[in-house]
């Protein structure tokens, strides 16, 4: 068969909604024009060996001056909508305080390009970068942070509502939780569990905090969400054991989020696992109502599933500090340049999931793709290998929706290259090829097939 033919796709219906995603401090550069304060990816990236070859965004893919010219780019792709992040320390550099109308103008100016080439703008309000000053004052494990946060969409949603119809508050909060708090292994490098387990329930009150105050200003039909990143968890045998590994993992990065979002209450078996570990969610009376705000959108982000076992090589079923073994045991299928497995029915399963446990939740799938050692090559990438990665997994959204998943929309991560967190330039994600010599952007075989894609299922 050709390369990324799937009948699956084509089942898609005309009003599917697509796009191409970037994030800020992936792609702007520019970090000391206009005003913009330092955040915890600044710090991170001046530390010494944190991010691969010690890079950092100060230029990045250079977009805050090359906007208008990626904008046409994007419209070349003939997606409907473009999700992109607000840079919090643009709009407010020390993290409170009034507007930096400078910072912020940029987005303005963003949005009304955008508008002009008839691509919506989806505005996700904090991808990652926190203004330092809120670190220094104790960061998302602090409740403080939660308010500044909805004091800060305000502003934005204040300056870019009447254009804007589409607002996310948070992408990945898992990620900034635990992988900012506990495994360090992204800004601001802290690790410590319990810091950790509070950053969670502060990112999620933000969250609620923020959709409220939104949602009453709103003068417009508006959409808000939040997006999640989340996988599949299965047990690698029907093993009691294994079949608890999977549970506590999954508790851990996709339920603890879902059920006070869904539900509004945490998940009781997180909690008892939490307890084991003397560590308890900083609840305040209140809080679960504010954060179980009605949402229109779930955004879903995407990248692999896992198995898991509860017990180790040596056959032990705790670990040296006597937690319970929660191990990932590879399905071996071929993996990405992140190595990542690749597994697209993983996501059909997770959808699926989603859709029974939390009956009537629109989804949209906010992004997903895959890095992969592209060949830049007789003056392009040809990328088969990622060509085949989204047509597999837009297929898997497709099979996805005709066993009940109501997911309406899809994003590619990523439109270019840039800068992939703590592996800096070394992983390429990008649809379009960027040459960080010269800044000159190059749209991959992918590009055109997802162009093409797009045009052949609105256009039945
Ligand atoms: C997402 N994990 O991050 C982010 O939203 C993007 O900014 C990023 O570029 C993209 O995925 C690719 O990494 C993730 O460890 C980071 O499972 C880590 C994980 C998942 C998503």
């Amino acid at each position: 068969p050709t390369v990324g033919s799937n009948p699956a796709i084509d089942t898609l219906p005309a009003t599917f909604r697509w796009g191409v995603a970037t994030s800020a401090y992936q792609i702007e550069g520019a970090v000391h024009e206009d005003g913009r304060g330092p955040s915890i990816w600044d710090t991170y990236c001046r530390t010494p060996g944190m991010v691969h070859d010690d890079d950092n965004g100060d230029i990045a893919c250079d977009h805050y001056h090359r906007m208008p010219e990626d904008v046409a780019l994007i419209a070349s792709l003939g997606v409907d909508t473009y999700r992109f992040s607000v840079a919090w320390p643009r709009v407010q550099p020390g993290g409170k305080g009034p507007v930096n109308a400078a910072g912020l103008a940029f987005y303005d100016r963003l949005v009304d390009e955008l508008l002009g080439k008839g691509v919506d703008p989806w505005v996700t309000l904090y991808h990652w970068d926190l203004p330092q000053e809120l670190e220094d004052a104790g960061g998302w494990p602090e409740r403080d942070t939660a308010y500044r946060f909805a004091d800060y969409s305000m502003l934005v949603f204040d300056a870019l509502s009447d254009r804007v119809r589409t607002w996310t508050t948070l992408n990945e909060p898992w990620c900034s939780a635990m992988l900012g708090y506990y495994e360090g292994r992204q800004a601001p490098g802290r690790q410590d569990f319990e810091a950790a387990i509070h950053a969670v329930h502060h990112l999620l009150l933000g969250h609620g905090l923020a959709t409220q105050r939104m949602r009453a200003a709103a003068t417009a039909p508006t959409e808000f969400g939040i997006t999640l990143n989340m996988a599949h968890a299965s047990p690698a045998t029907d093993s009691e054991a294994d079949r608890e590994a999977a549970r506590r993992a999954d508790g851990l990065s996709r339920r603890i989020y879902l059920d006070p979002l869904l539900r509004g209450h945490y998940p009781a078996d997180v909690v008892e696992d939490l307890a084991a570990r003397s560590v308890k969610l900083p609840v305040n009376d209140g809080d679960l109502e504010i954060i179980a705000q009605p949402i229109d959108v779930l955004g879903v982000n995407y990248y692999s599933s896992h198995r898991f076992s509860g017990v180790d090589e040596e056959g032990r079923t705790t670990d040296a500090s006597g937690l319970p073994v929660d191990r990932t045991v590879p399905f071996g299928r071929p993996v990405t340049a992140m190595d990542w497995e690749i597994v697209p029915e993983g996501f059909t399963s997770l959808l699926v999931q989603i859709s029974q446990e939390y009956p009537g939740v629109p989804m949209v799938i906010t992004e997903n793709g895959a890095a992969f050692d592209d060949a830049f090559a007789d003056g392009g990438v040809q990328d088969d290998d990622r060509i085949e990665y989204l047509a597999s997994h837009i297929g898997a959204v497709a099979l996805a929706r005709s066993q009940g998943a109501d997911v309406r929309g899809y994003f590619a991560w990523s439109l270019m290259d840039n800068f992939e967190w703590s592996y800096g330039y070394a992983k390429r994600f990008g649809l379009v090829h960027v040459d960080y010599d010269t800044q000159v952007r190059t749209p991959k075989s992918s590009a055109l097939w997802y162009r093409d894609t797009i045009r052949r299922v609105r256009g039945r």
